[in-house]
This record gives C-alpha cells, structure tokens and sequence, in this order.
C-alpha cells in the first residue's frame, strides 16, 4: 500500500499547532497542512473523523492512522524532526520547558477569541500578566547559560515556549525587557530562516474566532 501524506489538521486560530508548525518547518518535514474553515469545522466536529474529542489539532501519519493532542503530537513531530534530546534528562528538561509554555497558553484566546479592547480582554490580560513574572524568571532560569534549553541546538521545548513568547509581546512589545538572557535566547529562535519565514507567514493570515474583532485580526498586514 502507498504511504500517505503526514497531514496536520487545525483551525484559522494561532494558538496550540503553532509550535507543531515550527518544529515540522524546522526540521523540513514535508507535510499537509490543512486549516479548517469555520463554516466547516461544526460538521467536522460532528463527524470526528479528523478529531476524536471534538478539538483540534490532530494528525494524521503515512499510515493514515489519526492522534491528537497537542503535547503528544509535539513530541511526534520532534522525533521526525530529529530535535528530541538523547539522554533522559534532557528529555525531562524539554518536557519542563513545555509543560511551562502549557501554562502559559491563556494567551491563545487572548489573541484569537477576546473581542481585544473590551472590558473581559482587559480583565483577562490582567490577570494574565500577573503570572508573566513567574512564568517569566523560571525560564531563565532553566535557560541558564546555554544557548537553547537544551544546550547548543532547539529542542522541542524550544519551540513549544516560542510560541506563548511571541503571542504575549503582541500584547506587550516590551515583555522581554529585564530578561537579558532571554530576550537573546527569542532574538535567536526568531533568526531561525524557518521561523523568521513561518512568523511572516502567518502575519499575512486572519487568524480568530469567527465575528470576534480579537487581535489576530488587527495586526499590520494581515486581510481583514
Ligand atoms: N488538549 C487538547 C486541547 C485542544 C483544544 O483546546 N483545541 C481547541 C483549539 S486550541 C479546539 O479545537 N477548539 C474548537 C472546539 O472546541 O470546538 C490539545 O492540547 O490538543
């Protein structure tokens, strides 16, 4: 039988494929990417046959077999990619560095779901950025002195905080300011060709719930 294509189903949001994205472009892992427009995605939910609880991302392998879930389809990607770390405890620190950027995900819907101006946006960006701090001088300090979190080159964690940096300086261009060690560790990840090229791409894309004037739909550049 013929291998398929490794095809990754989503949404138009930015939000839980995007580091899945990174990892597959870093690696030049040829493969579909398939966004489901909101007019479809409710018999799609319905069907499940790209999903299984109803969400997405999903992902389906050559041998047309389907997962989801976002973190196991990360680790997925990242052993296509050849970024997952050798030793045990490297593959503790990426899983670290991405069960943080789990947690800073209120950014997501923050950028794709809150009508951005309107008294919920500002009450949920408040309290958003109440835990940056923390979230913030943890990852410099599992950064410490390397490179990447995981020494010389990105491993999958890498790109899994990638993400929630990049949306969270959206809602604050200076977020990185008084972390030095950090701010370099972005300026690097972000003069990777792949992700300077995927971060261009979608900034040319409308991204967000359908009729929800969110941020996403707002930035320079992108089609209303
Ligand atoms: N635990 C899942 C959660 C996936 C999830 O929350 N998907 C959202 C988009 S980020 C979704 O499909 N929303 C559409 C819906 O629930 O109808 C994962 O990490 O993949």
């Amino acid at each position: 039988m013929a291998a398929g294509r490794l095809t990754l189903y989503y949404l138009p949001i930015r939000a839980k494929a995007e580091a899945i994205k990174y990892i597959l472009k870093y690696g030049n892992v040829d493969f579909d990417d398939v966004t489901i427009p909101w007019s479809d995605w409710g018999a799609e939910k319905e069907k499940q046959e790209i999903c299984k609880l109803g969400q997405l991302p999903s992902i389906k392998t050559k041998d047309g077999n389907l997962y989801i879930q976002s973190n196991a389809i990360i680790r997925y990607v990242a052993s296509l990619a050849n970024i997952t770390p050798t030793t045990p405890e490297g593959i503790l620190k990426a899983d670290e560095v991405l069960d943080v950027a789990d947690e800073m995900h209120g950014c997501n819907f923050l950028c794709n779901g809150h009508e951005e101006g309107s008294e919920a946006f500002n009450t949920a960006k408040e309290t958003y950025f109440t835990k940056m701090p923390n979230w913030l001088s943890a990852s410099e300090r599992i950064l410490g002195d390397g490179s990447y979190f995981n020494g010389e080159t990105p491993s999958y964690g890498d790109f899994a905080i990638l993400h929630p940096l990049m949306l969270a300086q959206y809602l604050d261009s200076s977020l990185l300011k008084e972390y030095a060690k950090l701010d370099a560790w972005y300026a690097k990840m972000c003069s990777i060709e792949s992700v300077k090229q995927h971060k261009a791409e979608c900034e040319t894309k409308t991204y967000g719930l359908p009729d929800k004037n969110c941020l996403f739909k707002n930035l320079p550049g992108n089609n209303k």
